[in-house]
């Protein structure tokens, strides 16, 4: 990516992370995935080598911040009287500074359980907290066949009244308060996109219309610039979704290259800024690399990826208001991530998260149950049904998008889709949607932000929802007319 293309940018999103936008000229948006996998939480990830079994690989908190830190560090670990850390002259190999961010600096060292519960108990750390390497829930690939299998069952008993073209001339109008014009002649229309984006924009479903990219979709026109960080996996900017509206940043992963060996990023990316399968076409992507090719992320890779965001977006943005799509589900709660959701919070940043893809309450994982999240479940495609055999579901849940069968771009190819399954990319849909809402009113707050979204939901027509989940359907306010629907 050149510099222009940077200073022009006003909205920033980050899919794994945060999504921010700016005010005036360009937008720049990324998203990250999600995936499910439920044999994924919480897996040792490769990288974590444990030098002794009686080592820990530690974040420590201090409630220092500025130039002081190391030596306050340096003089606690000294305060242990431990053969380890004996000698102040080579103490600072023993250790690595990831933030001094927020009041508080973040040390990342390995340690032995002796000294880790003597650390424990320092006066002035915030936190000890064991690195651990998670998940995100994987994105499940499905097959093109998922969908003719579908369209040739209906083909063998035909319904007229599903299969033919029809007029889409009744419409069931009702006003949205989204900052688009509501001049509908002035929005942009693509023919032939995948169903989910037919979905979002449309108060009606297409019953049992299956088809790959037999729907029309009806979007905004972009009036200012939005950036997305996808704080992901990394994407895949060669790929023809994307139209060098890509800008790969920093890699945080050790011992693998700026490279998506695992996909999950370039579907985020796609879902959120495609092409031809993009929900908001003019957003500019920032890819913050932070997992790995299997899907795995220390907690510490992530936080500094989520830090660098913060940085950046301070550096180019410092007026601009910013989302963050965190797709990335944990089943345990880390307080060095919970401070990173807390900065993102404080800087005006909206995090959108996937529910989570284990058929189970959203409440019990993190960050969908926090407060800081706009917390995203999964509608299966053609019968406006909740997916009730992966989707996380309850009372920590916001809003429904769908999240399955999501066509993307698959990662390492010139030209491949692929239909895609889980909430993170559920997620990503939604911030599709937010990112077009910043590029009309750049101003938004990340709380108007999400009432926005959530005000303009579709109450009432998803079946099988869950008990205590609301049913509120994603809906981008179109409402004028369509040609037709139904290509099969
Ligand atoms: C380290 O040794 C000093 C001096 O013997 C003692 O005062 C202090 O309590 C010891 N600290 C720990 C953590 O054992
Ligand atoms: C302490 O530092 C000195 C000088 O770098 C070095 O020679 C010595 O081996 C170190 N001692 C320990 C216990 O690390
Ligand atoms: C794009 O393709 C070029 C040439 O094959 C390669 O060097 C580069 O790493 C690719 N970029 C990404 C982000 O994968
Ligand atoms: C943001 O930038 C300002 C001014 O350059 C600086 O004082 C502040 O510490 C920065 N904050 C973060 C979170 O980087
Ligand atoms: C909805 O469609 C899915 C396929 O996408 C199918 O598995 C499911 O049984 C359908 N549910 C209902 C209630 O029709
Ligand atoms: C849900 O699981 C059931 C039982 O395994 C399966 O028959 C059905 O096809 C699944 N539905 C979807 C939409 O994946
Ligand atoms: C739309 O209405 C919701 C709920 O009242 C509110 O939170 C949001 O700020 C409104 N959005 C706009 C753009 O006016
Ligand atoms: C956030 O990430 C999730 C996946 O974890 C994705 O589904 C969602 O679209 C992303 N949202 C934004 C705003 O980037």
């Amino acid at each position: 990516m050149n510099k222009s293309f940077f200073h022009k940018l006003s909205l920033i999103i980050f899919t794994f992370s945060v999504l921010l936008f700016e005010t005036s000229t360009s937008s720049l948006k990324s998203e990250k995935h999600d995936q499910f996998s439920e044999s994924s939480k919480s897996i040792l990830g490769p990288g974590l080598n444990l030098k002794r079994q009686n080592t820990k690989s530690i974040l420590v908190a201090l409630s220092y911040d500025g130039p002081t830190a190391s030596e306050k560090f340096e003089s606690l670990l000294l305060s242990l009287n431990s053969t380890e850390f004996v000698n102040r002259t080579n103490l600072n190999t023993k250790y690595s500074i990831l933030s001094t961010e927020g009041g508080s600096s973040v040390f990342q060292l390995s340690i032995s359980d002796k000294d880790y519960n003597a650390l424990e108990n320092s006066k002035d750390v915030i936190y000890v907290e064991i690195i651990a390497y998670n998940s995100p829930e994987s994105l499940t690939r499905g097959t093109l066949s998922d969908f003719s299998q579908e369209l040739a069952d209906l083909l063998e008993t035909p319904n007229e009244g599903d299969m033919q073209i029809r007029p889409f001339d009744v419409i069931d109008a009702q006003a949205s308060n989204f900052s688009f014009t509501n001049d509908f002649s002035t929005w942009n229309y693509q023919k032939y996109a995948p169903w989910q984006l037919g979905r979002i924009s449309s108060r009606n479903s297409f019953p049992q219309n299956f088809a790959p990219y037999g729907q029309e979709y009806y979007y905004p026109p972009a009036l200012n610039d939005v950036v997305v960080y996808v704080v992901d996996s990394g994407i895949d900017s060669n790929h023809s979704d994307f139209s060098g509206n890509v800008r790969i940043g920093p890699n945080f992963v050790s011992g693998e290259d700026n490279i998506d060996y695992n996909g999950h990023g370039t579907a985020m990316a796609s879902a959120i800024g495609g092409i031809n399968n993009g929900v908001s076409k003019s957003v500019k992507l920032v890819s913050v690399k932070v997992l790995d090719r299997n899907n795995d992320g220390a907690t510490s890779t992530v936080f500094q990826g989520l830090n660098w965001v913060l940085s950046d977006k301070n550096l180019s943005y410092p007026n601009t208001p910013a989302i963050v799509n965190f797709s990335i589900n944990f089943d345990v709660f880390s307080p060095s991530l919970d401070l990173a959701m807390k900065n993102l919070a404080n800087a005006n940043i909206l995090v959108i998260s996937s529910a989570g893809n284990y058929a189970s309450d959203a409440c019990n994982y993190y960050p969908g149950s926090s407060k800081f999240a706009m917390s995203v479940a999964s509608v299966l495609p053609g019968n406006d049904t909740f997916d009730k055999n992966i989707s996380d579901y309850g009372s920590c849940v916001d809003i429904l998008s769908p999240g399955n069968r999501v066509f993307a771009a698959v990662a390492g190819t010139a030209n491949q889709v692929a239909p895609f399954i889980g909430t993170s990319i559920a997620a990503a849909i939604v911030s599709g949607v937010a990112a077009l809402e910043l590029s009309n009113n750049p101003g938004s707050t990340a709380d108007g932000l999400k009432g926005t979204i959530l005000s303009n939901g579709i109450k009432g027509v998803i079946h099988e929802v869950p008990e205590n989940t609301p049913n509120l359907m994603l809906w981008t306010g179109y409402y004028g007319k369509r040609s037709s629907f139904g290509y099969f």
